[in-house]
Protein backbone atom coordinates (compact mmCIF):
# COMPACT_ATOMS: atom_id res chain seq x y z
CA UNK A 1 0.00 0.00 0.00
CA UNK A 2 1.18 3.40 -0.44
CA UNK A 3 3.13 6.36 1.72
CA UNK A 4 0.79 7.95 3.73
CA UNK A 5 -0.35 11.72 2.78
CA UNK A 6 -2.02 14.74 4.25
CA UNK A 7 -5.82 14.59 3.49
CA UNK A 8 -7.84 17.82 2.62
CA UNK A 9 -11.07 18.22 1.44
CA UNK A 10 -12.42 20.70 -1.23
CA UNK A 11 -15.15 21.49 0.97
CA UNK A 12 -16.20 23.51 4.06
CA UNK A 13 -19.86 22.64 4.66
CA UNK A 14 -23.25 20.91 2.91
CA UNK A 15 -23.89 24.07 0.90
CA UNK A 16 -20.49 24.07 -1.16
CA UNK A 17 -21.02 20.26 -1.25
CA UNK A 18 -24.15 21.25 -3.01
CA UNK A 19 -21.80 23.54 -5.43
CA UNK A 20 -19.59 20.73 -5.95
CA UNK A 21 -22.37 18.29 -6.83
CA UNK A 22 -23.89 20.96 -9.27
CA UNK A 23 -21.05 20.62 -11.18
CA UNK A 24 -20.46 17.13 -12.06
CA UNK A 25 -22.82 15.27 -14.28
CA UNK A 26 -25.49 13.24 -12.82
CA UNK A 27 -24.85 13.75 -9.06
CA UNK A 28 -27.60 16.17 -8.24
CA UNK A 29 -31.46 16.74 -8.94
CA UNK A 30 -33.95 19.07 -7.56
CA UNK A 31 -38.02 18.82 -7.41
CA UNK A 32 -40.00 22.44 -6.80
CA UNK A 33 -42.95 20.06 -7.18
CA UNK A 34 -44.69 19.97 -3.08
CA UNK A 35 -43.76 16.67 -1.44
CA UNK A 36 -45.25 14.96 1.43
CA UNK A 37 -42.22 14.09 3.88
CA UNK A 38 -44.61 11.23 5.31
CA UNK A 39 -43.26 8.17 3.76
CA UNK A 40 -43.69 9.88 -0.24
CA UNK A 41 -40.64 11.95 -0.09
CA UNK A 42 -38.69 8.59 0.66
CA UNK A 43 -40.62 6.87 -1.77
CA UNK A 44 -39.49 9.41 -4.64
CA UNK A 45 -35.71 8.73 -3.83
CA UNK A 46 -35.97 5.41 -3.03
CA UNK A 47 -36.61 4.83 -6.65
CA UNK A 48 -34.40 7.84 -7.43
CA UNK A 49 -30.91 7.18 -6.02
CA UNK A 50 -31.08 5.01 -2.27
CA UNK A 51 -29.33 2.06 -3.84
CA UNK A 52 -28.37 -0.23 -0.74
CA UNK A 53 -30.51 -3.20 0.10
CA UNK A 54 -33.97 -1.12 -0.54
CA UNK A 55 -36.85 -2.92 -1.19
CA UNK A 56 -36.41 -2.61 -5.69
CA UNK A 57 -36.66 -0.79 -7.63
CA UNK A 58 -34.13 1.18 -6.78
CA UNK A 59 -31.01 2.18 -7.93
CA UNK A 60 -27.83 4.48 -6.66
CA UNK A 61 -28.19 7.76 -8.34
CA UNK A 62 -27.82 11.35 -7.82
CA UNK A 63 -28.53 13.54 -4.44
CA UNK A 64 -31.95 15.14 -4.44
CA UNK A 65 -33.16 18.40 -2.99
CA UNK A 66 -36.92 18.79 -2.05
CA UNK A 67 -37.42 22.50 -2.71
CA UNK A 68 -41.39 22.69 -1.27
CA UNK A 69 -42.20 20.53 1.42
CA UNK A 70 -45.86 20.18 2.28
CA UNK A 71 -46.72 22.35 5.11
CA UNK A 72 -42.79 23.35 6.08
CA UNK A 73 -40.52 26.22 4.69
CA UNK A 74 -37.52 24.42 5.03
CA UNK A 75 -36.15 22.20 2.30
CA UNK A 76 -34.93 19.27 2.67
CA UNK A 77 -31.86 17.49 0.82
CA UNK A 78 -31.51 13.33 0.89
CA UNK A 79 -28.92 10.95 -0.94
CA UNK A 80 -25.75 13.26 -0.41
CA UNK A 81 -23.23 10.33 0.55
CA UNK A 82 -25.16 7.86 -1.41
CA UNK A 83 -22.66 7.42 -3.70
CA UNK A 84 -18.37 6.48 -3.58
CA UNK A 85 -18.13 9.01 -6.27
CA UNK A 86 -19.85 11.98 -4.41
CA UNK A 87 -18.46 10.76 -1.92
CA UNK A 88 -14.71 10.70 -3.36
CA UNK A 89 -15.19 14.47 -4.66
CA UNK A 90 -16.27 15.62 -1.43
CA UNK A 91 -13.13 13.82 0.24
CA UNK A 92 -10.57 14.59 -2.69
CA UNK A 93 -9.94 11.11 -2.88
CA UNK A 94 -9.81 8.29 -5.46
CA UNK A 95 -13.15 6.32 -5.79
CA UNK A 96 -11.66 2.81 -5.15
CA UNK A 97 -9.37 4.38 -2.25
CA UNK A 98 -11.53 5.62 0.22
CA UNK A 99 -10.93 2.99 3.27
CA UNK A 100 -6.89 3.94 2.82
CA UNK A 101 -7.84 7.92 2.49
CA UNK A 102 -9.92 8.07 5.47
CA UNK A 103 -6.78 5.83 7.11
CA UNK A 104 -4.00 8.45 6.09
CA UNK A 105 -6.53 11.14 7.56
CA UNK A 106 -6.70 9.17 11.34
CA UNK A 107 -3.15 10.03 11.19
CA UNK A 108 -3.26 13.92 11.14
CA UNK A 109 -6.02 14.11 13.34
CA UNK A 110 -6.46 17.83 14.55
CA UNK A 111 -8.21 18.87 17.63
CA UNK A 112 -11.72 20.57 16.96
CA UNK A 113 -11.22 24.76 17.64
CA UNK A 114 -13.96 26.79 19.35
CA UNK A 115 -15.38 29.86 17.38
CA UNK A 116 -17.31 32.79 18.95
CA UNK A 117 -20.03 33.15 16.56
CA UNK A 118 -21.45 30.20 13.54
CA UNK A 119 -23.83 30.32 11.24
CA UNK A 120 -26.00 27.58 12.60
CA UNK A 121 -26.68 30.05 15.17
CA UNK A 122 -28.12 32.91 12.82
CA UNK A 123 -31.66 31.92 13.87
CA UNK A 124 -32.64 30.75 17.25
CA UNK A 125 -35.67 29.20 18.28
CA UNK A 126 -35.87 28.25 21.87
CA UNK A 127 -38.58 25.63 23.21
CA UNK A 128 -40.22 28.14 26.21
CA UNK A 129 -41.42 30.10 23.59
CA UNK A 130 -45.55 29.11 23.95
CA UNK A 131 -45.01 29.10 19.79
CA UNK A 132 -42.29 26.40 19.50
CA UNK A 133 -43.42 23.09 18.20
CA UNK A 134 -40.69 21.09 16.46
CA UNK A 135 -43.39 19.39 14.79
CA UNK A 136 -44.14 22.16 12.99
CA UNK A 137 -40.85 24.10 12.75
CA UNK A 138 -38.98 20.84 10.88
CA UNK A 139 -40.00 18.70 8.57
CA UNK A 140 -38.46 15.41 9.97
CA UNK A 141 -39.88 12.39 7.18
CA UNK A 142 -41.20 9.26 7.91
CA UNK A 143 -39.13 6.69 5.57
CA UNK A 144 -42.20 3.99 5.27
CA UNK A 145 -45.91 4.57 5.76
CA UNK A 146 -45.49 2.16 9.21
CA UNK A 147 -42.47 3.59 10.73
CA UNK A 148 -43.21 4.62 14.15
CA UNK A 149 -42.86 8.29 13.85
CA UNK A 150 -40.94 11.22 11.95
CA UNK A 151 -37.11 10.81 12.43
CA UNK A 152 -34.16 12.68 12.03
CA UNK A 153 -31.83 10.24 10.80
CA UNK A 154 -28.40 12.46 9.75
CA UNK A 155 -28.59 13.65 13.83
CA UNK A 156 -25.08 14.25 14.93
CA UNK A 157 -25.37 13.77 18.95
CA UNK A 158 -22.38 15.42 20.92
CA UNK A 159 -21.75 14.30 24.43
CA UNK A 160 -19.33 14.93 27.64
CA UNK A 161 -18.45 12.27 30.22
CA UNK A 162 -19.49 13.74 33.19
CA UNK A 163 -16.06 12.24 34.98
CA UNK A 164 -13.28 12.45 32.51
CA UNK A 165 -14.88 15.88 30.36
CA UNK A 166 -14.05 13.46 27.41
CA UNK A 167 -16.35 14.11 23.98
CA UNK A 168 -17.83 12.09 21.51
CA UNK A 169 -20.02 12.41 18.29
CA UNK A 170 -21.89 9.37 17.46
CA UNK A 171 -25.33 9.35 14.85
CA UNK A 172 -28.42 7.94 16.30
CA UNK A 173 -31.91 7.64 15.35
CA UNK A 174 -34.20 10.42 16.67
CA UNK A 175 -37.67 9.72 17.12
CA UNK A 176 -40.42 13.34 17.02
CA UNK A 177 -42.22 12.29 20.20
CA UNK A 178 -44.37 15.92 20.72
CA UNK A 179 -43.88 19.43 20.77
CA UNK A 180 -40.43 19.54 22.58
CA UNK A 181 -39.43 15.43 22.71
CA UNK A 182 -37.37 13.53 20.94
CA UNK A 183 -37.20 9.82 21.59
CA UNK A 184 -33.01 8.85 21.54
CA UNK A 185 -32.08 5.25 20.57
CA UNK A 186 -28.04 4.56 21.22
CA UNK A 187 -27.10 1.02 20.87
CA UNK A 188 -25.64 -1.29 23.60
CA UNK A 189 -22.08 -0.17 23.66
CA UNK A 190 -21.88 2.69 21.48
CA UNK A 191 -20.06 5.96 23.59
CA UNK A 192 -23.10 8.63 23.76
CA UNK A 193 -25.06 5.55 25.57
CA UNK A 194 -22.22 4.98 27.64
CA UNK A 195 -21.96 8.56 29.07
CA UNK A 196 -25.75 8.58 29.27
CA UNK A 197 -25.90 5.74 31.78
CA UNK A 198 -23.52 7.87 34.02
CA UNK A 199 -25.64 10.63 33.97
CA UNK A 200 -28.97 8.27 34.17
CA UNK A 201 -27.17 6.38 37.18
CA UNK A 202 -26.68 10.22 39.08
CA UNK A 203 -29.95 11.14 38.18
CA UNK A 204 -28.89 14.08 35.99
CA UNK A 205 -29.94 15.26 33.18
CA UNK A 206 -27.19 15.11 30.09
CA UNK A 207 -26.79 18.27 27.87
CA UNK A 208 -26.74 17.27 24.24
CA UNK A 209 -26.60 18.68 21.05
CA UNK A 210 -27.54 17.49 17.61
CA UNK A 211 -26.17 18.83 14.59
CA UNK A 212 -27.41 18.31 11.40
CA UNK A 213 -26.63 19.21 7.94
CA UNK A 214 -22.99 19.50 8.87
CA UNK A 215 -20.23 19.23 6.50
CA UNK A 216 -20.00 15.84 4.31
CA UNK A 217 -16.60 15.44 5.39
CA UNK A 218 -17.28 15.65 8.84
CA UNK A 219 -20.15 12.80 8.33
CA UNK A 220 -17.62 10.14 7.23
CA UNK A 221 -15.09 11.12 9.78
CA UNK A 222 -17.57 10.45 12.62
CA UNK A 223 -18.66 7.40 11.04
CA UNK A 224 -15.99 5.28 12.11
CA UNK A 225 -16.79 2.67 14.97
CA UNK A 226 -14.59 1.11 17.26
CA UNK A 227 -12.32 -0.48 17.19
CA UNK A 228 -10.87 2.46 15.19
CA UNK A 229 -12.21 5.19 17.43
CA UNK A 230 -12.59 3.81 21.39
CA UNK A 231 -14.47 4.91 23.84
CA UNK A 232 -12.46 8.56 24.52
CA UNK A 233 -11.72 9.25 21.34
CA UNK A 234 -12.89 12.01 19.58
CA UNK A 235 -13.93 11.41 16.01
CA UNK A 236 -13.75 14.94 15.70
CA UNK A 237 -10.13 15.03 15.66
CA UNK A 238 -10.46 12.77 12.66
CA UNK A 239 -12.62 14.91 10.89
CA UNK A 240 -10.00 17.67 10.54
CA UNK A 241 -7.47 15.00 9.79
CA UNK A 242 -9.94 14.31 6.86
CA UNK A 243 -10.82 18.01 6.06
CA UNK A 244 -7.05 19.50 6.10
CA UNK A 245 -8.31 22.19 8.68
CA UNK A 246 -9.66 21.68 12.42
CA UNK A 247 -13.25 21.21 12.42
CA UNK A 248 -15.21 24.19 14.12
CA UNK A 249 -17.64 24.21 17.57
CA UNK A 250 -19.95 26.64 18.53
CA UNK A 251 -21.30 27.00 22.61
CA UNK A 252 -24.57 25.80 22.51
CA UNK A 253 -27.44 28.53 23.40
CA UNK A 254 -28.99 26.75 25.96
CA UNK A 255 -27.27 24.20 27.63
CA UNK A 256 -23.62 23.09 28.11
CA UNK A 257 -21.86 21.23 25.36
CA UNK A 258 -21.37 22.78 21.53
CA UNK A 259 -22.58 22.10 18.33
CA UNK A 260 -20.79 21.43 14.99
CA UNK A 261 -20.58 24.97 13.65
CA UNK A 262 -20.68 23.92 9.90
CA UNK A 263 -24.52 22.59 10.81
CA UNK A 264 -27.75 23.65 8.99
CA UNK A 265 -29.68 22.92 11.82
CA UNK A 266 -28.83 22.06 15.54
CA UNK A 267 -31.31 20.63 18.11
CA UNK A 268 -29.99 21.45 21.77
CA UNK A 269 -31.71 19.59 24.83
CA UNK A 270 -31.15 17.36 27.47
CA UNK A 271 -31.51 14.11 27.83
CA UNK A 272 -33.77 13.09 30.58
CA UNK A 273 -32.75 10.56 33.39
CA UNK A 274 -34.81 7.52 34.55
CA UNK A 275 -36.98 7.94 31.79
CA UNK A 276 -38.68 6.30 28.95
CA UNK A 277 -41.20 6.18 26.58
CA UNK A 278 -41.97 3.66 23.72
CA UNK A 279 -40.52 4.45 20.21
CA UNK A 280 -43.90 4.46 18.50
CA UNK A 281 -46.12 5.58 21.66
CA UNK A 282 -48.46 7.47 19.86
CA UNK A 283 -48.70 5.07 16.22
CA UNK A 284 -48.80 2.10 17.58
CA UNK A 285 -47.08 0.40 14.48
CA UNK A 286 -44.50 -1.85 16.22
CA UNK A 287 -41.88 -1.08 13.88
CA UNK A 288 -38.88 1.78 14.03
CA UNK A 289 -37.57 2.36 10.47
CA UNK A 290 -36.05 0.32 8.04
CA UNK A 291 -32.22 -0.85 9.06
CA UNK A 292 -29.98 -1.35 7.12
CA UNK A 293 -29.96 -5.12 6.31
CA UNK A 294 -33.20 -4.11 4.64
CA UNK A 295 -36.00 -5.20 7.08
CA UNK A 296 -37.78 -2.76 9.02
CA UNK A 297 -36.60 -2.47 12.60
CA UNK A 298 -39.18 -3.32 15.87
CA UNK A 299 -39.87 0.04 17.75
CA UNK A 300 -37.96 0.26 21.41
CA UNK A 301 -40.19 -0.40 23.95
CA UNK A 302 -38.01 1.91 26.40
CA UNK A 303 -35.90 4.68 25.15
CA UNK A 304 -34.59 7.84 26.55
CA UNK A 305 -36.13 11.20 25.85
CA UNK A 306 -34.51 14.53 24.95
CA UNK A 307 -36.06 17.60 26.82
CA UNK A 308 -35.36 19.64 23.44
CA UNK A 309 -34.27 23.47 24.83
CA UNK A 310 -33.55 25.26 21.52
CA UNK A 311 -33.60 24.86 17.52
CA UNK A 312 -30.95 26.88 16.02
CA UNK A 313 -30.48 27.07 12.35
CA UNK A 314 -28.82 29.20 9.47
CA UNK A 315 -31.21 31.69 7.74
CA UNK A 316 -32.77 29.97 4.86
CA UNK A 317 -31.51 26.35 6.44
CA UNK A 318 -31.77 22.62 4.61
CA UNK A 319 -32.72 19.58 6.67
CA UNK A 320 -30.65 16.59 5.44
CA UNK A 321 -31.92 13.42 5.71
CA UNK A 322 -31.12 9.91 4.27
CA UNK A 323 -33.72 7.00 3.14
CA UNK A 324 -33.40 4.13 5.25
CA UNK A 325 -31.01 0.65 4.29
CA UNK A 326 -29.93 2.94 1.31
CA UNK A 327 -26.14 2.87 -0.21
CA UNK A 328 -26.04 6.58 2.15
CA UNK A 329 -26.08 4.01 5.19
CA UNK A 330 -24.05 1.84 3.47
CA UNK A 331 -21.20 5.06 2.60
CA UNK A 332 -21.34 5.69 6.31
CA UNK A 333 -20.89 2.25 7.72
CA UNK A 334 -19.18 0.67 5.07
CA UNK A 335 -16.40 2.95 3.95
CA UNK A 336 -14.95 3.76 7.42
CA UNK A 337 -15.00 -0.17 7.95
CA UNK A 338 -12.57 -0.14 4.88
CA UNK A 339 -10.36 2.11 6.62
CA UNK A 340 -10.37 -0.13 9.89
CA UNK A 341 -10.09 -3.40 7.71
CA UNK A 342 -7.10 -2.04 5.83
CA UNK A 343 -5.36 -1.00 8.93
CA UNK A 344 -5.34 -4.53 10.63
CA UNK A 345 -4.74 -6.66 7.78
CA UNK A 346 -1.50 -4.62 6.87
CA UNK A 347 -0.55 -4.85 10.21
CA UNK A 348 -0.83 -9.10 10.82
CA UNK A 349 -0.25 -9.50 6.83
CA UNK A 350 1.64 -7.02 5.46
CA UNK A 351 1.53 -6.79 1.34
CA UNK A 352 -0.97 -9.25 0.90
CA UNK A 353 -4.50 -7.22 0.75
CA UNK A 354 -4.17 -5.01 -2.15
CA UNK A 355 -7.64 -3.63 -1.29
CA UNK A 356 -11.24 -3.56 0.06
CA UNK A 357 -14.69 -3.16 -0.11
CA UNK A 358 -17.55 -3.82 2.47
CA UNK A 359 -19.93 -4.36 0.06
CA UNK A 360 -23.47 -2.52 -0.26
CA UNK A 361 -25.39 -5.87 -0.34
CA UNK A 362 -24.61 -6.30 3.58
CA UNK A 363 -25.63 -3.05 4.33
CA UNK A 364 -21.05 -2.08 4.65
CA UNK A 365 -20.89 -4.76 7.56
CA UNK A 366 -21.66 -8.02 6.64
CA UNK A 367 -19.83 -8.60 3.37
CA UNK A 368 -16.83 -7.86 2.78
CA UNK A 369 -14.76 -8.49 -0.47
CA UNK A 370 -10.69 -9.00 -0.14
CA UNK A 371 -8.42 -8.39 -3.17
CA UNK A 372 -5.18 -10.54 -2.57
CA UNK A 373 -2.32 -10.33 -4.08
CA UNK A 374 -0.36 -13.90 -3.63
CA UNK A 375 3.46 -13.29 -4.55
CA UNK A 376 4.99 -16.91 -4.27
CA UNK A 377 4.08 -20.31 -3.07
CA UNK A 378 4.14 -19.00 0.85
CA UNK A 379 1.08 -16.77 0.15
CA UNK A 380 -1.15 -20.05 -1.02
CA UNK A 381 -3.56 -20.24 2.00
CA UNK A 382 -2.63 -16.63 3.70
CA UNK A 383 -5.41 -15.22 1.84
CA UNK A 384 -7.63 -17.53 3.97
CA UNK A 385 -5.92 -16.00 7.44
CA UNK A 386 -6.88 -12.58 6.08
CA UNK A 387 -10.44 -13.57 5.50
CA UNK A 388 -9.58 -14.78 9.50
CA UNK A 389 -7.98 -11.34 10.61
CA UNK A 390 -10.93 -9.47 9.05
CA UNK A 391 -13.63 -11.85 10.61
CA UNK A 392 -11.24 -11.11 13.83
CA UNK A 393 -11.49 -6.86 13.40
CA UNK A 394 -15.21 -6.73 12.51
CA UNK A 395 -17.25 -9.30 14.45
CA UNK A 396 -20.43 -8.14 12.59
CA UNK A 397 -18.72 -9.40 9.33
CA UNK A 398 -20.51 -12.19 7.98
CA UNK A 399 -19.01 -13.16 4.79
CA UNK A 400 -15.98 -12.76 2.83
CA UNK A 401 -15.19 -13.10 -0.55
CA UNK A 402 -11.52 -13.52 -1.83
CA UNK A 403 -10.53 -12.93 -5.54
CA UNK A 404 -7.77 -12.35 -7.02
CA UNK A 405 -5.81 -8.66 -7.75
CA UNK A 406 -7.05 -9.06 -11.70
CA UNK A 407 -10.56 -8.84 -10.18
CA UNK A 408 -12.25 -5.72 -9.86
CA UNK A 409 -13.69 -5.83 -6.29
CA UNK A 410 -16.19 -3.00 -7.13
CA UNK A 411 -17.82 -4.94 -10.03
CA UNK A 412 -20.25 -7.43 -8.69
CA UNK A 413 -20.02 -8.89 -11.95
CA UNK A 414 -16.27 -9.96 -12.17
CA UNK A 415 -16.27 -10.90 -8.84
CA UNK A 416 -19.17 -13.54 -9.86
CA UNK A 417 -17.61 -14.42 -12.24
CA UNK A 418 -14.05 -15.59 -9.96
CA UNK A 419 -16.92 -17.40 -7.75
CA UNK A 420 -17.98 -18.98 -11.04
CA UNK A 421 -14.52 -19.52 -12.39
CA UNK A 422 -11.95 -19.88 -9.65
CA UNK A 423 -14.29 -21.96 -6.96
CA UNK A 424 -15.46 -25.69 -6.64
CA UNK A 425 -17.81 -25.29 -3.46
CA UNK A 426 -16.08 -28.26 -2.09
CA UNK A 427 -12.63 -26.72 -1.34
CA UNK A 428 -13.42 -23.14 -1.21
CA UNK A 429 -16.27 -22.58 0.50
CA UNK A 430 -15.24 -22.47 4.49
CA UNK A 431 -17.85 -22.13 6.70
CA UNK A 432 -17.60 -21.35 10.69
CA UNK A 433 -20.24 -22.23 11.98
CA UNK A 434 -22.24 -20.84 15.88
CA UNK A 435 -20.50 -17.34 16.03
CA UNK A 436 -22.26 -14.65 17.22
CA UNK A 437 -22.68 -11.79 14.15
CA UNK A 438 -25.72 -9.03 14.20
CA UNK A 439 -29.20 -9.51 15.74
CA UNK A 440 -30.60 -7.37 12.82
CA UNK A 441 -29.75 -10.22 10.38
CA UNK A 442 -32.81 -12.35 10.70
CA UNK A 443 -30.94 -15.16 9.82
CA UNK A 444 -28.79 -15.13 12.49
CA UNK A 445 -31.50 -17.17 14.12
CA UNK A 446 -32.16 -21.32 15.81
CA UNK A 447 -35.32 -21.23 13.65
CA UNK A 448 -33.18 -21.11 10.34
CA UNK A 449 -30.22 -23.25 11.76
CA UNK A 450 -30.18 -25.17 14.32
CA UNK A 451 -26.67 -24.59 15.44
CA UNK A 452 -27.17 -20.88 16.27
CA UNK A 453 -28.51 -21.80 19.83
CA UNK A 454 -29.40 -18.04 19.98
CA UNK A 455 -30.74 -14.97 17.93
CA UNK A 456 -27.44 -13.28 16.42
CA UNK A 457 -25.69 -15.89 15.73
CA UNK A 458 -24.65 -16.95 12.19
CA UNK A 459 -22.11 -19.34 10.27
CA UNK A 460 -19.42 -16.88 9.02
CA UNK A 461 -18.28 -18.24 5.37
CA UNK A 462 -15.37 -17.37 3.45
CA UNK A 463 -15.72 -18.11 0.36
CA UNK A 464 -12.01 -17.95 -1.16
CA UNK A 465 -12.54 -17.32 -5.04
CA UNK A 466 -8.15 -17.30 -5.94
CA UNK A 467 -6.71 -19.43 -8.03
CA UNK A 468 -4.54 -22.00 -6.00
CA UNK A 469 -0.79 -20.96 -6.88
CA UNK A 470 0.23 -23.72 -8.25
CA UNK A 471 -2.68 -23.48 -11.10
CA UNK A 472 -2.10 -19.81 -11.97
CA UNK A 473 -0.63 -20.42 -15.58
CA UNK A 474 -4.03 -21.90 -16.14
CA UNK A 475 -5.90 -18.38 -14.71
CA UNK A 476 -4.88 -15.83 -17.36
CA UNK A 477 -7.70 -14.09 -18.27
CA UNK A 478 -7.59 -13.30 -22.01
CA UNK A 479 -4.97 -10.64 -22.49
CA UNK A 480 -6.76 -7.23 -24.71
CA UNK A 481 -4.42 -4.44 -26.00
CA UNK A 482 -4.42 -1.40 -23.66
CA UNK A 483 -5.03 1.68 -25.73
CA UNK A 484 -5.77 5.48 -24.77
CA UNK A 485 -10.22 5.11 -25.81
CA UNK A 486 -10.08 9.29 -25.72
CA UNK A 487 -7.87 9.39 -29.00
CA UNK A 488 -11.30 7.77 -30.83
CA UNK A 489 -14.03 9.51 -28.24
CA UNK A 490 -12.98 12.62 -27.35
CA UNK A 491 -14.09 13.36 -23.74
CA UNK A 492 -14.63 9.48 -22.73
CA UNK A 493 -13.62 8.51 -19.02
CA UNK A 494 -13.82 5.32 -17.36
CA UNK A 495 -16.85 4.60 -15.74
MN1 LIG B 1 -17.01 7.32 19.69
Amino acid sequence: MTESSAPAAPIRDLREGIELLKTLEGQFVSTAVEVDPQAELAGVYKKVGAGGTVTRPTRVGPAMLFENVKGYDIPVIVGVLASRRRIAAFLGADEKRLGKHMLDAMRHAKDPVLVDSAPCQEVVHRADDPDFDLRTLLPAPTNTPQDAGPYFCMAVLRGTDPETGKHDVTIHRLCVQGRDELSVFMQTGRHIGFMYDKYDARDEPMPITISMGISPVEYMAISFEPPSTPYGFDELEFAGGLKGSAVELVKAVTVDEAALASAEIVIEGLIQPKTRVAEDQHTHTGFAMPEFPGYDGVANPSLPIIKVTAVTTRRDPILQTLVGPGEEHVSLAGIPTEGSLTQALEDALPGLVANVYAHSAGGGKYLGILQIHKRDHNDQGRERQAALVAFGAFPEMKHIILVDDDVDIFDTDDVLWAMTTRFQAERSIIPIPGVRCHPLDPSADPDFLWTNVDHGMSTKVIFDCTVPWNLRDSFIRAPFQDVDVSKFLPGWTAG
